[in-house]
């Protein structure tokens, strides 16, 4: 059905042009999904952060910083002689249009020295950085609620529990 430009045609069809402008400009390369933090207790001073990363282009997870860790470092779990140890990597490959799970027992964003215990329910703010084939660097900001200590798989600490979270992982 071609109606001729019809009004209210031309403003949906300029509403839509808008909006994919300004989605073009606002919403960058790099999304997070449901980031968040283990809560600590005590005299914990590191925890693990978690996330999905999504990108539509071919990036490197290469930096993250938090003003409650004075360190922050990108590591990933893996079993060493059955043992399950995390280390860290000096970056994570994210693909275009391939997420890239960052979870207990595998990667995972590491905050070190905390001042103070995370609780939950409070919100930790992070800054990751992306790298491109380029070699741009693009910074992402995100929020990520603090989930009880106990929450889904142990950071690797207790090798028991630390056992959930390898399940996906081939051991030899
Ligand atoms: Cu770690």
């Amino acid at each position: 059905m071609t109606r001729s430009n019809s009004p209210s045609r031309l403003a949906a069809r300029a509403i839509s042009f808008i909006l994919l402008f300004t989605s073009g400009l606002a919403c960058a390369q790099v999304t997070i999904a449901d980031p968040w933090v283990r809560g600590t207790v005590g005299g914990m001073r590191a925890t693990g952060a978690f996330m999905q990363i999504t990108s539509k282009t071919d990036v490197k997870l290469v930096a993250a910083a938090s003003p409650v860790a004075r360190t922050v470092e990108v590591h990933e779990m893996a079993v060493v002689d059955n043992v399950m140890r995390m280390r860290e990597v000096k970056s994570i490959a994210v693909e275009a249009g391939k997420p890239v799970m960052l979870e207990p027992g595998g990667y995972h964003v590491m905050l070190i020295g905390l001042d103070k215990p995370l609780t939950p329910g409070a919100s930790v703010p992070i800054t990751l950085t992306f790298e491109g084939r380029d070699g741009k660097r693009q910074q992402v900001q995100v929020k990520a609620e603090v989930r009880p200590l106990n929450a889904p798989a142990k950071d690797g600490a207790s090798a028991k529990s630390g056992a959930a979270g390898a399940h996906h992982m081939h051991s030899k």
